[in-house]
């Protein structure tokens, strides 16, 4: 970050206030600026950047996160497009990580002709069927989360995510699990959700091929709450530990229920798991020695991670950073680079245009973004070319990178 943009990072203006009343979806609702009949107010060309993730329910940490991220990239950039004429804003719609739900976000955002981007979603289930819409529409989707390959194998130049993929992910955790961790049997479990389910199936086959034993494989349904009788077959069975693909509500559920019916092993899981809220829920005792990988790097070790934090901590005082809120900055700022690209090629006029929308994917396509998370660049598919994946585990009653 370069001298002159770190004093943006930090600086909390005037201006930069009066943008920010403007920034809606801090109570998961939308809201428009006066705009005239050309899309500006004033001499300013009003843009938004859409926002849409879990802001509510059973996952609301993660995808509060993530609006919290996209927030601080905006109103840090507002700053530097103010110059430019464009008065950039946030649109914030909440997704509840719901499919239906978030096919009406995405219609809502793409319905907005200031909208020429969006950051969203963060669960694999709400952004595949929502990214028809931004396709059918012409415009640039970021997810900052969402990690089911079929996301970006559906022929869309418009969709992108700066996070990698389950492939990815779910090998790395049988190849922990099995050659570090020294783990040679499993109980599988899924939420039947599309990352859920791949994400299990990734890691079992990667467990098996090398050489580990899958005892059982079970599916489970969102929202349940009672897995007596699973962990009494799982028990039975006495695998060295259960792999859960799905998020920490269910998981701290099943990681809890388990131990108190005796299973000795850890449970472990994805991305999903990697929040303060799983340890809540499993219960300090019966998550001790879980283990999470999670996407990229710890905080502390994202190139930009620190700078981050001293800017997160002013802007949300007393709020945690969850997993993905460097994801969703860095997806808000791959944006705001293309609107800057297009803006010098074509005018700030055409920003909303068609034209303009269709010249920000094109522009997204091309990235090469110092961000938070690393340097940001995408492969043919609209995948990041960032593969970098942690292992967790929890220790006195926290998630902390493990180390043998
Ligand atoms: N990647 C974590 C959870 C989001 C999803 O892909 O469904």
């Amino acid at each position: 970050m370069s001298v002159a943009r770190s004093k943006r990072f930090f600086a909390i203006v005037a201006v930069l206030t009066m943008l920010a009343m403007t920034v809606t979806g801090c109570g998961g609702d939308n809201g428009d600026t006066d705009t005239g009949e050309n899309g500006a107010t004033g001499d300013m060309v009003d843009i938004k950047i859409g926002v849409s993730s879990p802001f509510t329910g059973d996952v609301a940490a993660l995808g509060t996160g993530i609006r919290n991220g996209a927030q601080l990239a905006v109103e840090e950039a507002a700053v530097e497009l103010a110059e430019l004429g464009i008065n950039l804003t946030m649109l914030a719609v909440d997704d509840a990580a719901d499919p239906r739900q978030g096919v009406n976000a995405a219609n809502q955002m793409v319905s907005d002709p200031a909208v020429v981007g969006v950051v969203a979603h963060l669960n694999s289930g709400v952004s595949i069927p929502a990214s028809e819409v931004y396709n059918q529409a012409g415009i640039v989707q970021v997810s900052p989360a969402s990690t089911n390959p079929a996301l970006t194998l559906q022929g869309f130049e418009n969709v992108f995510r700066v996070c990698t993929i389950d492939t990815v992910q779910g090998s790395f955790a049988a190849e922990y699990a099995y050659d570090v961790l020294g783990l040679s049997s499993v109980a599988v479990i899924d939420d039947s959700t599309a990352y859920g389910e791949g994400l299990a199936a990734e890691f079992a086959a990667a467990f098996e091929a090398k050489g580990g034993d899958v005892v059982s494989t079970d599916k489970i349904q969102l929202r349940e709450v009672d897995f007596t009788a699973l962990v009494t077959n799982i028990n039975a069975a006495s695998p060295d530990f259960i792999y859960f693909g799905g998020m920490y509500t269910e998981a701290g559920l099943i990681s809890k229920q388990a131990k108190e019916a005796g299973f000795e092993g850890p449970l472990m899981g994805g991305d999903g798991l990697y929040t303060a809220q799983y340890v809540d829920i499993a219960g300090a005792a019966n998550a001790e020695g879980d283990f999470a990988t999670s996407i990229g790097l710890p905080l502390s070790e994202q190139p930009k991670g620190q700078e981050f934090q001293a800017a997160f901590e002013e802007r949300f005082p007393g709020e945690a950073i969850e997993a993905y809120d460097t994801y969703g900055y860095d997806a808000t700022m791959v944006i705001v680079e293309a609107i800057k690209v297009v803006a010098a090629d074509l005018g700030v006029d055409e920003l909303r245009t068609p034209a303009g929308k269709q010249a920000i994917i094109e522009a997204v396509a091309a990235t090469n973004f110092e961000g938070v998370t690393g340097l940001v660049t995408f492969d043919e598919n609209g995948d990041t070319l960032n593969e970098a994946v942690t292992p967790y585990v929890v220790r006195d009653g926290a998630w902390v990178p493990y180390t043998d």
